[in-house]
């Protein structure tokens, strides 16, 4: 009641409510921020876990900023080796030599390439990699969902089928983020609840970053419905053998434990191996629309190539390079349209 009657008091007196994000929108405004620092400041808010979090701060602190500012000068730069040539063609030391523009340009286009590449891995960090867990019916699936949820999360019982819709959790493994689904058996039913709760892992597994495939190891061969089943899932999968306390060999335990530790290093490992191998200094993009940005240079830094061994007139093909630094200053956010901002402050909260 006090905190709502001293707000309706101050919006009596001429205040009103700050809209989301408006604080960090105005530093943008202002200069005091670039757009990639204030969607590092939305994704810190909402970081659920030390990868998220680490990689908000290295972006936050400019990580991100700083490379696309150096490489935005390095076209700047080729693009002054060409307009040399264009203007001083006759100058003491001669034209600029093919092979020197040719290396400056390799080496820019090798950079955005490579932040490029980055991408998948990067925005697989802001939503959490959607890892499902598949296999036949008292495979043991929602024990391992559990044993990774650190809850008793699913149903799990005796009875085969008991699981018969999808069930998602959210999971920190290894400090990365993962969305995990537990699902119905591979069995085909004669029922019809649990042949739709097949239906809803089919769709899962179609959205797949990865596949958890558990199989008993107290049962027989890997048989032909099994082969079919693992040879339509596009995702990377990773076997596991469960319940091993009971028939011994690699794998896993949900009772000793045993293979849990291995298990999730590996599924942090299919995830997001080539975060871990960057670690915490090199930049990545996590948003479609740094992709978007980054894909448009590239395609401009190609097509000044393309350009350039056609013969093109060098001036001509030197607008291709204005836009791919325009594409890196519209991701950096020098000049940033309305519905631009719009649309990365959308998402935050009241107050930030
Ligand atoms: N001994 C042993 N039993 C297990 C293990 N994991 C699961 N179970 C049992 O296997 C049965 C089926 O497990 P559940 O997780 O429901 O399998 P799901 O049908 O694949 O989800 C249950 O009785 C579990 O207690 C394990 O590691 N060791
Ligand atoms: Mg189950």
């Amino acid at each position: 009641m006090v905190p709502a009657a001293a707000v309706a008091a101050l919006v009596a007196a001429g205040a009103r409510p700050a809209e989301p994000g408006e604080f960090t929108r105005r530093a943008v405004l202002n200069g005091k921020m670039d757009l990639l620092q204030a969607e590092a400041t939305a994704d810190l808010v909402d970081a659920g876990s030390p990868a998220q979090r680490r990689r908000a701060l290295h972006q936050l602190e400019r990580g991100l900023s700083g490379r696309l500012g150096a490489l935005r000068q390095e076209v700047l730069d080729l693009e002054g080796l060409i307009a040399y040539d264009i203007d001083f063609p006759e100058e003491d030391e001669g034209p600029v030599s093919e092979q020197r523009v040719r290396r400056a340009w390799s080496v820019v286009r090798g950079r955005v390439a490579e932040l490029l590449r980055t991408a998948p891995e990067g925005e697989r960090l802001r939503e959490g990699a959607l890892l499902v867990i598949a296999g036949r019916p008292n495979a043991g699936k929602s024990s391992l969902f559990n044993a990774l949820l650190g809850t008793e999360r699913a149903i799990v019982t005796e009875i085969p089928g008991t699981t018969r819709d999808a069930i998602e959790a959210h999971a920190v493994i290894e400090g990365f983020p993962f969305r995990l689904i537990d699902t119905a058996g591979l069995r085909e039913s004669e029922e019809r609840v649990e042949r739709l709760g097949i239906e809803v892992s089919r769709k899962y597994l179609a959205a797949a970053d990865l596949v958890l495939y558990c199989r008993d190891a107290g049962s027989g061969m890997r048989d032909a419905e099994e082969d079919a089943f693992l040879a339509q899932v596009q995702a990377p999968v990773v076997a596991i053998r469960t319940k091993v306390d009971l028939s011994g060999g690699e794998g896993v335990s949900v009772i000793t434990g045993v293979g849990l530790d291995t298990l999730r290093k590996r599924l942090a490992e299919v995830a997001f191996g080539q975060l871990l191998a960057l670690g915490d200094v090199e930049p990545v993009v996590t948003r479609a629309r740094h992709r978007a940005a980054l894909e448009t240079a590239l395609a401009e830094l190609e097509a000044f190539w393309t350009a350039r061994t056609a013969g093109v007139d060098a001036a001509a093909t030197a607008t291709h390079l204005r836009a791919a630094v325009a594409a890196l200053d519209d991701l950096i956010g020098v000049v940033t349209p309305d519905d631009v901002l719009d649309r990365v402050f959308s998402t935050f909260c009241v107050g930030k």
